[in-house]
């Protein structure tokens, strides 16, 4: 008698990469660069974060999505708001301010890349 020994090739199930998580984790786009010129239209859906004194101001701040953040640097030296490398103002100078659009709800902190310590934090939804 003979035994007759079947492998039966194991299939291994193909795990689907979960990249939409890195896809929808900023949603941010700059919508503008514009000098802060004095008084800025305060519209509904517009807030804004100064930055002075290596601060952001104010900090959490609590928007609803769809919210436009205004970025205005009044201080005299560059600074950025920057988010894990893919939402960034870029360096704003000063007297300058920066219009990021939050369209998605969740908890952006970020940070000046220039001065690192500087830390905001913006919460959608
Ligand atoms: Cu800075």
């Amino acid at each position: 008698m003979t035994a007759i020994a079947r492998h039966r090739g194991g299939r291994r199930g193909l795990l689907v990469a979960a990249a939409a998580i890195v896809a929808v984790a900023c949603v941010a786009l700059i919508a503008g660069r514009d000098p802060a010129a004095g008084a800025t239209a305060t519209a509904s859906g517009t807030r804004t974060v100064t930055i002075n004194h290596f601060k952001f101001s104010p900090t959490p701040l609590h928007v609803a999505k769809g919210t436009t953040v205004v970025f205005a640097n009044t201080s005299k030296v560059k600074h950025t708001a920057t988010r894990g490398g893919s939402c960034d103002t870029g360096k704003i100078k000063p007297g300058h301010s920066v219009s990021v659009r939050f369209g998605a709800a969740g908890t952006y902190s970020y940070i000046c890349t220039i001065h690192p310590k500087m830390h905001g934090k913006i919460i959608v939804g």
